[in-house]
């Protein structure tokens, strides 16, 4: 018998990305939005914003208290980023996989965002949600609107 198409029955997601300020910097904007379109997910929301403080620190609650945590909420409110919502048959695992792991030398695979892009941890390019859970958290936390 001829299989499903994945299509019918991948269940389709939305994940929250950041392009984060130091992709925003290197003018990786366009690199970043052309991948997503490649793998075939879509751009829901997208809006290009300085974080404040309050966003930030409600994104990044759960590493309150580790030692780069500072660090990281300055990083990620000095400069302009771009915060977009991206929807697709199972968008999350999708995007976690072409952003690489978190470290881009050690963890990120060459041919990811990470992989490619990135030599440091705390700078690496961007963000997308780990799970359905946290996608709810996040996109209601950037764009309240759309929840
Ligand atoms: P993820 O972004 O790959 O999901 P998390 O562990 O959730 O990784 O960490 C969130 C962000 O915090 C990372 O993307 C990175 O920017 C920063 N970060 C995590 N661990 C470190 C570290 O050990 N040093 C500096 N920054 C870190």
């Amino acid at each position: 018998r001829v299989a499903e198409p994945t299509s019918l029955t991948a269940v389709t997601e939305r994940s929250l990305v950041l392009i984060k300020p130091d992709a925003v910097a290197r003018g990786h904007i366009g690199e970043i939005v052309s991948r997503i379109e490649r793998k075939g997910l879509s751009v829901a929301a997208m809006e290009m914003r300085t974080a404040t403080e309050t966003v930030a620190a409600a994104h990044y609650a759960e590493h309150e208290g580790k030692p780069f945590y500072a660090g990281l909420l300055e990083f990620i409110t000095a400069r302009p980023m771009v915060a977009l919502v991206v929807e697709g048959p199972r968008a999350i695992a999708a995007f976690r996989q072409m952003a690489g792991g978190t470290d881009p030398v050690e963890k990120a695979v060459p041919g990811s965002i990470r992989g490619d892009l990135g030599l440091e941890t705390g700078e690496n390019l961007v963000h997308g949600s780990d799970s359905p859970e946290s996608a709810a958290r996040e996109i209601a936390i950037w764009f309240p609107h759309l929840v």
